[in-house]
């Protein structure tokens, strides 16, 4: 039996007070929460053990080494991964996916080669493939998505091609709540000898993500939504791609050897890990992921199900709401992006605000998506492990009240 109050108390920002009411925190696809065990890594660290790591010989070093080392070793064991070798720490999902453009795309792509994407890619997976499509002359596809926010496979398998290099798509959108068929379309790319890159940034803290099982090339996530510090996330990449692959910046921790004229490559996967690490955030993401261990992610997943089911019942049967994405909430990862007739999802994010809800509201950094949505902007709930039905009835409770107050603003005076 899944104790959602138990998990709560792990969880100190939760006893927040905002503008009089108890935090309902419901902006976890922007950032996660983190729980105590945490915020003492962190502590501890500077307080005990603050060093540079692979390069003292002293105690300290020595510590700061091996629990930096450690943490990709649990990292690495969380997604399933073969070797810890397979993990490149990185600032976050972003820098990951840079890293593969820059390290492998600029040096492979070539003219009218071809990059798949999705109209629901977050930006971070849009905008460096624009970029690199620009210095190489590769040309990027976009699968379309259907009335219910699913990818066209259809399309997808036209698409696909002697000219497909890399197909890099997000395993559940952070608006549509789409959970992506990454495995069965790595299969699709591999049979077109085509490599897959999956942006796991809204899957991996929220369900069982095993990179052996869905086969994928490469994998990006971050830290920062999964109970982990920000500053820190990681790429995945098999050592048959990883290996020959060159750096993505230069400078130190990156090389064997140096001499004025030329630079050897360090071994994986300090090759892709240049200057002094975020050794800090590193560290305190190892205790992040066992909290998840602990808790379980097929129990996580689950309790995020009910809640989805349970918000897409009370939220969407408010009057004048739509909400966007796959009508079950068996297909959705725990996100609920909606608009509420003309009252603008601004407006919505500040009414809540007003008894202590936090939501966000915008494009959610995909703009081709709300464009192909026929919108400008949604207002966004998304759970995780200690969000509780009571808050999305509260949140639906404080939508019906938004939704009065500017009725009333709204409705023309008599004369
Ligand atoms: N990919 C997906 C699917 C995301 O949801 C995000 C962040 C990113 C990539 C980028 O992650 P970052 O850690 O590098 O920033 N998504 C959101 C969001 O939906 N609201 O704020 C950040």
């Amino acid at each position: 039996m899944y104790d959602v109050e138990h998990v709560r108390r792990d969880f100190p920002i939760l006893e927040r007070q905002v503008n009089g009411w108890r935090l309902n925190y419901l902006d976890n696809a922007a950032t996660s929460q983190k729980p105590r065990a945490v915020i003492e890594a962190l502590a501890k660290y500077y307080e005990q053990y603050n060093a540079n790591v692979h390069r003292g010989l002293h105690t300290l070093a020595e510590e700061a080494t091996i629990a930096y080392e450690r943490s990709r070793g649990r990292l690495a064991a969380f997604i399933s991964a073969e070797s810890p070798n397979t993990i490149a720490f990185t600032r976050n999902t972003t820098e990951a996916i840079n890293l593969i453009a820059y390290a492998w795309g600029r040096r492979t792509l070539k003219p009218g080669d071809e990059v798949i994407l999705s109209v629901m890619e977050h930006h971070s997976n849009i905008v460096p493939w624009q970029m690199m499509a620009g210095e190489t002359g590769a040309v990027l596809r976009f699968i379309d998505i259907d009335d219910e926010g699913q990818l066209d496979q259809a399309q997808y398998h036209e698409m696909l091609g002697p000219r497909t290099k890399l197909v890099s798509i997000m395993q559940v959108s952070n608006v549509l709540g789409t959970i992506n068929p990454v495995k069965q379309m790595a299969k699709d790319a591999h049979d077109h000898g085509a490599l897959m890159l999956v942006d796991a940034a809204q899957s991996v803290p929220n369900m069982p993500v095993n990179v052996q099982d869905l086969d994928c090339d490469f994998m990006a996530f971050s830290s920062h939504k999964m109970m982990g510090p920000t500053g820190i996330g990681a790429l995945y990449g098999k050592l048959e791609h990883m290996e020959p692959m060159g750096p993505f910046m230069g400078g130190g921790e990156m090389i064997r050897e140096v001499t004025l004229e030329r630079t050897t490559w360090n071994d994986l996967p300090w090759r892709f890990e240049a200057g002094t690490p975020n050794i800090a955030d590193a560290v305190a993401l190892l205790p992040a992921v066992d909290y998840l261990n602990e808790l379980g992610l097929e129990n996580i997943r689950q309790h995020e199900v009910e809640l989805t089911r349970h918000a897409l019942k009370k939220i969407g049967g408010i009057e004048g709401v739509t909400i966007y994405g796959p009508p079950k909430a068996e297909d959705r990862g725990g996100v609920v992006a909606f608009t509420m007739g003309n009252v603008h999802p601004h407006d919505i994010g500040t009414a809540l605000d007003q008894y202590g809800i936090a939501i966000r509201a915008g494009h959610h950094c995909a703009q081709p998506l709300h464009r192909r949505l026929g919108i400008g902007a949604t207002a966004r709930a998304s759970f995780y492990a200690y969000t509780t039905m009571s808050e999305i009835d509260q949140l639906a409770d404080a939508l019906v009240k938004t939704q009065e107050f500017f009725a009333r603003r709204t409705r023309p005076t008599a004369v």
